[in-house]
């Protein structure tokens, strides 16, 4: 198979910080994908591999580490195409970082504040990228990714709220939503983010659920230089997905203020809400995909 044509999708990436790669995955991809979903949360204590919308235990709000949990996924992460368009944007050795599955249920899925993922895993170089791949037609009403164009050119914003690392950027560093757009596109897209995007997505307030499989890559020279727990946990599952492993970190100049949290958490939902118990209570520990 000959590999796509991406020059656009590069040139839009450096631009904005962000680029659609629309319908990446076929229909049949993204029905067994949501089958997967399905297939994961049909356990008796949801709890066990997911995490739950506050106040209620019967509805999962992120699952976690989903490759360790369904081939299906697995698959997907690896999934030629998909690494195609990542090799574009960050070169030909790739590592898999980690995973997450978002579900925002129908007018009920949690609100994901303003944030960079640089500022939760610092490495030596900004050549990291998250996919996220919708699994449902996603539209602002069912909260579209929202993100600022060009914001990944200005370095990282604050996020410490009271002393701590709270991974949201709030009050008068919060970016000027007017300025943002929001990232609509049919199941099967995938928007790739750079580490420095700003980005956000609200509350799930239409009747339709929005499920996003979200893996992350690195490139092999990228070295974290932070290993607090939520990030370190991720390091046991990297691995190789393409090309070579690097006895070399790039380093690019720059001062990254470290995520150090108050207290252990879990996901990036209870860090913002400022909940987090801890790596036991959240299952993370053994799951190893923090953030
Ligand atoms: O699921 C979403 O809407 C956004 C997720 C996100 O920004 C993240 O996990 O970094």
């Amino acid at each position: 198979m000959s590999a796509p044509d991406t020059a656009a999708l590069v040139k839009e990436y450096r631009e904005n910080g962000f680029a659609v790669a629309e319908r990446l995955f076929d229909q049949d991809e993204v029905a067994e994908l949501n089958t997967a979903i399905t297939e994961v949360l049909a356990v008796p204590d949801i709890g066990s591999v997911a995490e739950v919308e506050p106040g209620d235990n019967s509805m999962a709000r992120r699952i976690w580490a989903p490759t360790k949990q369904h081939a299906a996924f697995e698959r997907a992460a690896a999934h030629p195409g998909l690494l195609d368009h990542v090799e574009a944007l960050i070169g030909p050795d790739i590592l898999f970082h980690y995973s997450k599955l978002h579900l925002k249920a129908p007018q009920v899925g949690s609100v994901v504040e303003w944030h960079q993922d640089f500022a939760y895993y610092p490495h030596t170089n900004t050549d990291l990228v998250t996919a996220l791949l919708y699994l449902d037609d996603t539209t602002t009403e069912n909260s579209a990714l929202q993100a600022i164009p060009g914001s990944h050119l200005r370095g990282l914003a604050d996020h410490y709220v009271d002393g701590f690392f709270r991974g949201k950027v709030v009050g008068a560093d919060a970016p000027d939503p007017s300025h943002a757009v929001a990232i609509e596109a049919p199941a099967g897209s995938v928007v790739f983010i750079h580490p420095l995007l700003l980005h956000y997505s609200s509350p799930n307030r239409s009747d339709r659920f929005r499920r996003a499989f979200l893996p992350a890559y690195r490139a092999a020279d990228a070295y974290p230089i932070h290993f607090g727990a939520h990030a370190g946990h991720n390091e046991a599952g990297v691995r190789l997905l393409r090309g070579s492993v690097s006895d070399t970190a790039r380093v690019e100049g720059g001062t990254w203020r470290l995520p150090l949290a108050e207290r252990p958490f879990g996901s990036l939902f209870q860090l913002q809400e400022g909940a987090g118990d801890g790596p036991a209570a959240t299952g993370y520990a053994t799951l190893e995909d923090a953030k």
